[in-house]
């Protein structure tokens, strides 16, 4: 049997100005006030260029995760596990597919997590609008929101997770896009909103800027405003990412 060295110096993530791919092979741990016990990966911030968080965290039953949201509001999705969610006097428990948004002026404290449970979560500094209220808070499991169509073409399946089209008041959308095998986007998209990403199940390949690269379950992306985007589902499986995309304010606000 020939002996494989692993080569230490490769790496599938790729930063650039305008997007990231964030493959998890360079996962270093951050250390974040009132989170204890746990693995927090930062993996889309500010110091890229982002101008919202992307957070990857990994819980025990030892792991609490407790804060206000003071200025920025956060969303968090069960990837994987169960744990509990108290957010003011509300307690509820979220397993897979399961996610939690807070408002800000909202106390949360995550805790009571079993082994093994991975959570996802976006935070975005709110941008309040006039005549308009601070949103609520919404908890609930991605298969309560029907898929609908999206551009007309049935291998193209979207789930939206928050109220924001219907509620000027959300600034955040966060949806879940399906794409049957070979569905793919009709265009390559470019535009002001940014997105943040997580691959749920399936692959195939992204479009990002100029470049063209494999993705799959596990994957993170970064897009950042005009990032020109398209992506194509490879294999015989759906192919299902979740993304975050600021949504509902005028472009010229400061
Ligand atoms: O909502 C969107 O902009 C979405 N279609 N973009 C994307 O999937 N890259
Ligand atoms: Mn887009």
């Amino acid at each position: 049997m020939s002996q494989q060295i692993k080569l230490t110096s490769l790496s599938t993530t790729v930063v650039r100005p305008n997007h990231a791919l964030i493959t998890g092979d360079g996962f270093v741990n951050s250390s974040i006030p009132g989170w204890t016990d746990c693995t927090v990966n930062i993996v889309i911030n500010k110091a890229m260029g982002a101008n919202f968080a992307q957070f990857r965290t990994l819980l025990t039953p030892a792991s609490t995760l407790t804060g206000k949201a003071e200025q920025t509001q956060l969303f968090f999705y069960v990837v994987e596990g169960t744990c509990t969610f108290e957010i003011n006097d509300q307690s509820v428990r979220l397993s897979k597919g399961g996610y939690a948004y807070i408002p800000i002026g909202h106390t949360y404290t995550i805790h009571k997590g079993e082994d093994g449970t991975e959570l996802l979560s976006f935070h975005k500094r709110y941008k309040s609008l006039q005549g308009f209220d601070v949103p609520e808070v919404v908890t609930g499991y991605d298969k309560d929101h029907e898929q609908s169509i999206y551009e007309n073409d049935p291998g193209l399946l979207m789930r939206y997770l928050l109220p924001d089209q219907d509620n000027m008041s959300f600034d955040m959308a966060v949806n879940i896009f399906t794409y049957m095998p070979g569905a793919n986007l009709p265009f390559v998209e470019t535009h002001i909103m940014e997105h943040g990403l997580l691959y749920l199940e399936g692959q195939g390949i992204y479009r990002l800027d100029d470049n063209w690269y494999p993705v799959r379950k596990g994957d993170a992306i970064w897009m950042a405003p005009y990032c020109p985007q398209w992506f194509g589902a490879l294999g015989t499986e759906p192919a299902t990412y979740i993304y975050y995309k600021d949504v509902n304010r005028h472009p010229i606000t400061p």
